[in-house]
């Protein structure tokens, strides 16, 4: 095949205007969206080549997901919902970088490198956010994926995990379930609808639930399961679409800045659930009766999850192992309450779900949650085989086991099936949310972000909780930790902002925001800081 035509199309159409190195990052590319239509078009034409390398229907997903409106995204799932393999991921950062011109020897260089029949059909699956943006953008990834002789399927607004659920079953066959955003809905609902087929209350759980659809795609999502999931749970949905994507609500404003979102009635002891912009990430909320708020995080979902999970595997009597992976953002107080309390095995994996994923496969059963509320719960093979045998032999908590497989979306982290699923955990408990949020109390802790001239600077190692360059951080960072109680802290580079994160804790929030800003103010001295110097959390 030669590249003519995708060299053509990319000089009239998709111009490159940006010089700067890009690199494929922790969730593909991100940036501002009006710099975005040269990378979507290059990413459809990688799709292109992936979907012959792998003889699979390959995804892309065009979304920003918890960021602002202003940006967007993209990221390719590959054959079984995985991210990218990581020598495609360079692949997708060589072709970005080439000039125009450079496209077909680029796109050469990717075919001789993995030995790719190009006389092979391509599929490639289509979907995208709610952005303003996204059509435009996903015009471009069409014309990427045609200018390599590809075919599309594309399926308008959907969520992140219906991107990765759809390319899974097509390329398994419909083992997994039914190929279409249908058979999405249609399977977790009626799995959800059989487990409350005992009843909807249970103890202290009440079926009610506000629902924080971050004006974005998961409020969209919710109505569709509401319609499959008759009256199993009594939901209202919140920020539909009538105000600003992401902005001031939604899963990643609730947990960073720690507040009850805009847009929701600040009803007392009801839970709240918030979705992000693309609804692969959860994040509980509730006010007490003095109105007082709280957050119940990845973490918290993560250990309700494994607990639960862990002691059906223990009464179903079936020798599977059961782990569950965090990153280094875990709440210490959730690592210390897994691991000495519930007796699970905990890894700590690098920030990016690709890599919790990655070490989950460890486990029989893999649970893995980023704080922010992103993750899931994986079955091996053997896990899913023992499990199934022992149900048909009316076992009753392999039983249960199988149930619940059946809520989870295996594929990728995904805010309402993981709702559902701690919707079963709590009334299988008959937990109210604050005997969930009683089982251990987060220690305080602080996010901030730091700007500094080139991120790149900053290197770490131990799952990015040790920072090696530049000189000298790590040391500072240990001699300020030092000085407070409980304290932990660590900074890194962010996959998907040009900034630096930084992470703390200690025994009470006062501590954890002064460690913060004094961990901020030292990346800033040790790595180039720009702008003001850091001052207050934000
Ligand atoms: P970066 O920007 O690399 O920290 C953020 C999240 C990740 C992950 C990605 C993808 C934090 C601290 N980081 O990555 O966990 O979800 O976005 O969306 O929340
Ligand atoms: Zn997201």
């Amino acid at each position: 095949m030669n590249f003519t035509e995708a060299v053509r199309v990319a000089q009239e159409q998709y111009p490159k205007k940006v010089t700067k190195p890009i690199k494929y990052g922790t969730a593909g590319f991100r940036s501002r969206a009006d710099a975005l239509d040269f990378i979507m078009y290059r990413m459809g034409l990688l799709a292109g080549l992936r979907a012959r390398d792998t003889s699979s229907v390959i995804g892309v997903m065009i979304t920003a997901s918890h960021n602002p409106v202003p940006d967007n995204g993209v990221k390719l799932v590959d054959p079984m919902g995985e991210m990218l393999a990581p020598a495609w991921e360079v692949h997708a950062t060589t072709l970005v970088n080439a000039t125009d011109e450079g496209i077909a020897s680029a796109l050469e260089g990717i075919v001789s490198e993995a030995h790719i029949d190009t006389s092979k059909k391509a599929l490639v699956f289509v979907g995208r956010d709610t952005r303003p943006s996204s059509n435009r953008l996903c015009d471009a990834v069409i014309a990427g994926v045609t200018a390599v002789g590809g075919e599309f399927k594309d399926f308008g607004i959907v969520s992140t995990p219906i991107l990765h659920y759809v390319v899974t079953c097509y390329n398994d066959g419909g083992k997994y379930g039914e190929a279409t955003v249908q058979g999405y809905y249609q399977k977790i609902s009626r799995a959800f609808n059989k487990l409350r087929s005992s009843g909807t209350s249970n103890g202290n759980y009440d079926p009610v639930i506000l629902y924080d659809g971050a004006n974005g795609v998961g409020a969209l999502a919710m109505s569709e399961f509401l319609n499959n999931m008759k009256k199993s749970l009594n939901v209202t949905i919140f920020n539909k679409g009538e105000g600003v994507l992401n902005h001031l609500c939604g899963a990643d404003y609730v947990k960073v800045q720690q507040k009850w979102p805009e847009g929701v009635p600040k009803t007392q002891n009801v839970r709240c659930v918030s979705v992000d912009g693309d609804a692969d990430r959860v994040i509980y909320s509730y006010l007490d009766s003095d109105g007082k708020f709280y957050m119940l995080d990845g973490d918290k979902i993560a250990t309700l999850v494994a607990g639960y999970l862990q002691e059906l595997v223990k009464g179903s009597g079936l020798q599977l192992k059961l782990g569950l992976v965090q990153t280094a953002y875990a709440n210490g107080a959730s690592t210390a309450y897994i691991t000495e309390k519930l007796g699970v095995p905990v890894a700590c994996a690098k920030t990016g779900v690709k890599h919790l994923h990655h070490m989950a496969l460890e486990f029989n059963i893999g649970v893995y949650f980023e704080a922010n509320g992103h993750g899931t719960v994986i079955f091996s093979k053997t896990a899913r085989e023992a499990i199934e045998t022992a149900a048909q032999a009316k076992n009753n908590s392999a039983e249960k086991l199988s149930q619940v497989l059946d809520v989870i979306n295996e594929t990728v982290g995904d805010a309402i099936s993981d709702m559902l699923l701690v919707e079963t955990v709590l009334h299988a408990r008959g937990w109210s949310v604050s005997d969930w949020n009683d089982a251990y109390t987060d220690l305080p802790n602080r996010q901030m972000k730091v700007t500094v001239a080139d991120r790149a600077v900053i290197t770490t190692t131990d799952a990015e909780r040790v920072c090696v360059t530049p000189e000298g951080l790590q040391n500072t960072i240990n001699k300020i930790v030092k000085a407070f109680l409980k304290g932990r802290s660590f900074v890194r580079p962010s996959g998907t902002e040009d900034i630096v994160r930084i992470y703390a804790e200690a025994s009470t929030q006062e501590e954890a925001d002064n460690l913060a800003i004094q961990v901020a103010c030292a990346v800033y001295e040790h790595a180039g800081g720009i702008g003001d110097r850091p001052k207050a959390p934000c």
